[in-house]
Formats: structure tokens, sequence, C-alpha cells
């Protein structure tokens, strides 16, 4: 049984062993584990919520863990606490995390005021954001005053990562002829900054030109906001060009949407879809789990499926099982 005060009290005093064993119970598959980590996270919840959260997205080779390296670096420079996150759904079937080679993170990975912690590895997207969601929590509290949540554009997680974060930056290749094809609407949508990566040597032309053409696109794609219009900027995350510039637009919206209010009302907005989203996985789960209805479900889907009996009814029994 964990000392729920005590380990607090290690956490707040910045001890690295202590939000480390923090952030395991968070992402233990065990229950009682996972309820001590809620318990933790509870008593800790004043403490949080004073970091930048930054969500970064982009096709894989696109120098996420390059240019996130050379960004907490020169965060951690100017005096900066940086904690490395990842959203990797797939991280469960491939074995490794899109964090697992800390090889591109040298400098990161070892620097004492930067945290990196790979992306837990569980079955749903929901279910590895909740825990990324539970982990930037307990580096806030550990002092953690820049997160930096990365994650790769598969399936769903831009979006659960857009709903993490306070500003979400997307990663563009140089070569926009083919890259502006590939570009889902979407993600542009959920865009606070385009950084075209790579602006260096022989690619600084191109990536100038495909900034262009990205700030021509965000015309005619882009919601306009009335204190925010989204830049695209040009980027070396290889030799850490650009990066100055890129992070003084992050505290300039940071500045900006703090002065209105709209850093916490997105995040009460947040929170409310993490309600929903964790109330669904757990109904989701006793679905899936509970003996009774795993016996139950699929003699009620044949039925269903032969028109044998309505589709009501068997809700309504299942919801009934539910005790709903
Ligand atoms: N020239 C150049 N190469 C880069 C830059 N950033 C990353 N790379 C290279 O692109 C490849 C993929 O980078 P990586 O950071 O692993 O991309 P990720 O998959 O998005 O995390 C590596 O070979 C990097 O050295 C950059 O700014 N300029
Ligand atoms: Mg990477």
């Amino acid at each position: 049984m964990v000392d729920v005060s005590a380990l607090g009290d290690a956490i707040l005093k910045g001890e690295r062993a202590a939000l480390a064993r923090a952030i395991t119970l968070a992402e233990s598959r065990r229950a009682d584990h996972r309820e001590q980590a809620r318990a933790l996270i509870q008593h800790l919840l004043p403490q949080t919520g004073k970091a930048i959260r930054v969500g970064i997205t982009g096709v894989p080779g696109v120098g996420k863990s390059t240019t996130i390296d050379a960004l907490g670096t020169y965060l951690t420079g100017l005096g900066h606490k940086v904690a490395v996150l990842a959203v990797d759904p797939s991280s469960s079937r491939s074995g490794g995390s899109i964090l697992g080679d800390k090889t591109r993170m040298a400098r990161l990975a070892v620097d004492p005021k930067a945290y990196i912690r790979p992306s837990p590895s569980s079955g749903t997207l929901g279910g590895v954001a909740a825990k990324t969601r539970e982990t930037m929590l307990l580096c806030e509290a550990a002092g953690f005053d820049v997160i930096l949540v990365e994650t790769v554009g598969v399936g769903q997680s831009e979006t659960a990562v857009a709903d993490l974060t306070d500003f979400f930056l997307v990663l563009m290749l140089p070569n926009a002829g083919d890259e502006l094809q590939g570009i889902k609407k979407g993600i542009i949508e959920l865009a606070d900054m385009i950084a075209v990566n790579k602006a260096d040597g022989e690619g600084a032309t191109a990536a100038r030109a495909a900034a262009a053409q990205y700030q021509a696109a965000l015309h005619i794609l882009a919601p306009t906001s009335m204190i925010w219009s989204t830049p695209v900027v040009t980027i070396s995350g290889l030799t850490g060009a650009g990066l100055d510039m890129l992070w003084a637009k992050i505290e300039e919206h940071r500045s900006r949407f703090e002065a209105k209010g709209l850093i916490a009302e997105r995040r009460r907005r947040q929170d409310v879809k993490w309600m929903w989203a964790m109330l669904e996985d757990r109904l989701q789960a006793r679905l899936r789990h509970d003996p009774a209805l795993k016996a139950r479900i699929p003699a009620l889907e044949a039925a269903v499926g032969a028109g044998e009996m309505a589709p009501t009814a068997a809700a309504d029994e299942i919801a009934r099982a539910l005790g709903l």
C-alpha cells in the first residue's frame, strides 16, 4: 500500500524516483494501483496546471524527436523544466514507442532539467491518452513548467493530444507538393502553428516555398479567429535555427489567450470531454469484461442480426445488466 501523502510530498520536492513511481502506478494494469494513482493526483491537483502544454505531431521522419531534443535543450537553457511525453497507440503492437529511441534525444536524455517518458503501452487510444494526461499532471506537480507531448499521425491520436494540450504544433516536410496532398483538413484545423522542418542546407529554399504554400492553404482551410491566425514558420531541428522564433510564438499565443481567460476555458472544455471519455472507457470495459454480459451478448447480437429480436429490446436487456 502506498502512502499517498508521503509520495505526494516527495513529488512536490521534485524527487525523480517518486515521480517515476507515481507514473508507474498510473500506468499499471492493476485496478488498486490505478486507484492509488487517482488518489495521489487528487491530492496533488492544486499544484498542477501551471505548465505550458504543447502537443507536437507530424509524420514519421519529419523530425519530431530531433526538434524536441533541440527545443527542449533550448528551453532548459532558459531555465525551464521540460517534460517530454508521448501518445503512441501503436506502441503496444510495435513493441516500441516513438520515444523508444532516446538516441535522437541524446542531449535531453541526460539533461537534469528534463524528463522523458515514453508512451504507455495499452490497448486503446483512450486508455493511452488518459494515462498520459495523468502523467502530465504528475509532472506539473513535480515542477515541470513545459510539457511537450509527441504523437504520430495515426488514427485519432492527434485529436487526443490536442485535447490534452494548450497549443498544437504540426511539423511538416519541405517537399510540399506531396505533403499538401496528404494534408488532412482536420489536422490543419487543429493546428495552432505549422512549422516546416529541415529548413537547412539544401532544404532551406524548399522549406520556404512549402511554408508559403501552407500559408496559402490555411487561408482556405483554417477557421478564422479574432485573436490568432495560425502562423507558418520554418525551422531546423538539426541546427536549432528558428526554434527561438517558434517558442516566442507559443509564448505569444499563451499570453494572448491567457489574457482573455481562454487557456482556462480550453482546459475546462477538455476536462468535461475527459470526464465523458473516461466514463465511456469504463462502460466499454464493463461491456467487455462483465462475465454475465460476455456470455449473453453473442446470443443477443445473433438474435438481432437474424431479425428475431428488436434492437431496442436487446439494448434494454444489456442496459439493465449494466444497472442503467
Ligand atoms: N536536414 C535535417 N534533417 C533532420 C532535421 N530534423 C530531423 N532530421 C533527420 O530526419 C530523420 C528523422 O528524424 P526524427 O527526429 O527521428 O523524426 P521523427 O520520426 O519525426 O521523430 C533523422 O535522420 C534526422 O536526423 C532537420 O531539421 N534537418
Ligand atoms: Mg521520433
